[in-house]
């Protein structure tokens, strides 16, 4: 079964290869999208190595001037998603979103370069890493208004876990009277209770229209826009990023670069704490215009270990939350825990697992010595693709698929992680 389902793996890579980068499944998803394509180069890497590192520089070629990775690029039109490039207009070439999404690259492409031998005078490593240095000075410059280390991020769809409940305090604050009208394509294509309901959509679209207005100033949209706040998730995975950038900085010698990226990383380990809740045990996203806490568990709450952050006393507290999960779901791990307010097994990020996220808690668990768990998450993600094939996301109760079918990074997590 492992050799049918590897084999069926590289396929769905091949079909949704449209040319340099992969689409995240056909149909729903008809672009590049950009931690998509970071972790479809991990599966790539297990059978075609050139192509995991042309999947990553396609998508730097639509890196801004300033250092944004977008989340999207837009090399073909399609008619089949909405918003699409001329709802952005961002007037970039190619035809690009304008924003961006969780700063993994600089991991993977580590892991890449680390694979291949580590040699520093690896010249798509020394490309690539010129591009994350650039991605990550913007984040800094752009996405850190407390000035203490961590991610704020200015559209829920820049942290990947889009419909996430923590963002529903926020996205009720966001005036949607000036929407108009448009036309989803989404829900056109999978089942409309596994996507966000209309009237969040209306938040989404309204959010993007203070972008656009603003003629996509960043500066602009951090002071000012509808939605600003501080992403557990990506505040993790730029501290870890961060860290496996100073390895490669280290090896190229770049002394500024360390010593720069050195600052940033104690700047965030000491910053985290102001993420940590402590009556429920866990790191969880907070509002930066309120100051409120979302006080949820979520998938990215465990982000903590991969990071490498958290007292011996947290850390047991987030082992104690992930215990208590295993009590309500059948498979882990949820992106919601189950029971916390608009929990829902089906829809989007308020209850299903991501592999990718379980991938990087599996990963971070392992590394901090606790095997037992991140081996508990590695079969779980293993049984899900098993009993229902390569979906966007799965039941954590029934294990069931949702979303978009052959998709192509839970195909690379059965690659490079869980079928292994
Ligand atoms: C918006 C492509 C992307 C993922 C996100 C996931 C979903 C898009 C959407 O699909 O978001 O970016 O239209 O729902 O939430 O994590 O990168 O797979």
């Amino acid at each position: 079964m492992t050799q049918d389902l590897s084999q069926l793996a590289q396929e769905i890579l091949r079909r949704n290869d449209r040319g340099g980068y992969t689409v995240p499944t056909h149909g729903l998803y008809p672009y590049q999208w950009n931690w998509d394509s970071a972790f479809v180069a991990l599966g790539f890497a297990e059978f075609d190595r050139d192509r995991a590192w042309q999947e990553i520089e396609t998508l730097i070629s639509g890196q801004w001037e300033d250092g944004m990775i977008p989340h999207i690029i837009f090399h073909k039109d399609d008619p089949g998603y909405f918003p699409g490039p001329s709802v952005w207009a961002t007037g970039k070439t190619p035809a690009t979103s304008g924003i961006t999404q969780p700063p993994v690259l600089a991991t993977i492409v580590r892991k890449l370069w680390e694979d291949e031998g580590a040699d520093p005078a690896n010249p798509r490593m020394r490309a690539l890493y010129q591009a994350c240095v650039k991605s990550h000075r913007w984040f800094h410059t752009y996405r850190d208004p407390l000035g203490n280390g961590l991610v704020m991020v200015t559209h829920n769809w820049e942290t990947g876990r889009d419909n996430s409940s923590e963002w529903d305090d926020a996205l009720a604050r966001v005036d949607t009277s000036g929407v108009g009208t448009y036309q989803r394509r989404d829900t056109g294509h999978v089942d409309a209770a596994m996507r966000p309901t209309a009237v969040e959509y209306d938040r989404y679209v309204a959010i993007l229209q203070f972008g656009r207005k603003s003629g996509w100033n960043h500066r602009e949209i951090a002071d000012h826009g509808p939605f600003r706040m501080l992403d557990v998730g990506m505040s993790m995975e730029l501290l870890r990023a961060n860290r496996d950038l100073l390895v490669l900085a280290q090896a190229l010698g770049d002394t500024a670069v360390v010593a720069e990226l050195e600052a940033r990383i104690t700047l965030s380990e000491a910053g985290m704490d102001w993420l940590w809740h402590e009556e429920v045990g866990a790191y969880c996203s907070r509002d930066v215009t309120t100051g409120e806490s979302s006080g949820l568990v979520t998938n990215a709450s465990f982000l903590a270990f991969y990071a490498g952050v958290g007292s011996p006393a947290q850390r047991r507290r987030l082992l104690a939350a992930l215990d208590r999960m295993t009590g309500s779901a059948t498979y882990l791990v949820p992106s919601l825990e189950a029971g916390s307010r608009a929990y829902d097994h089906k829809r989007y990020w308020r209850g299903p697992i991501w592999l990718v996220v379980s991938y990087m808690v599996g990963q971070g668990l392992a590394e901090a010595g606790h095997e037992d768990w991140a081996e508990r998450i590695r079969t779980d993600s293993r049984k899900l693709i098993e009993l229902s094939g390569f979906y966007e996301s799965f039941s954590p109760e029934t294990g069931a698929g949702s979303g978009g079918p052959d998709f192509s990074w839970t195909a690379a997590m059965w690659l490079a992680w869980c079928g292994k």
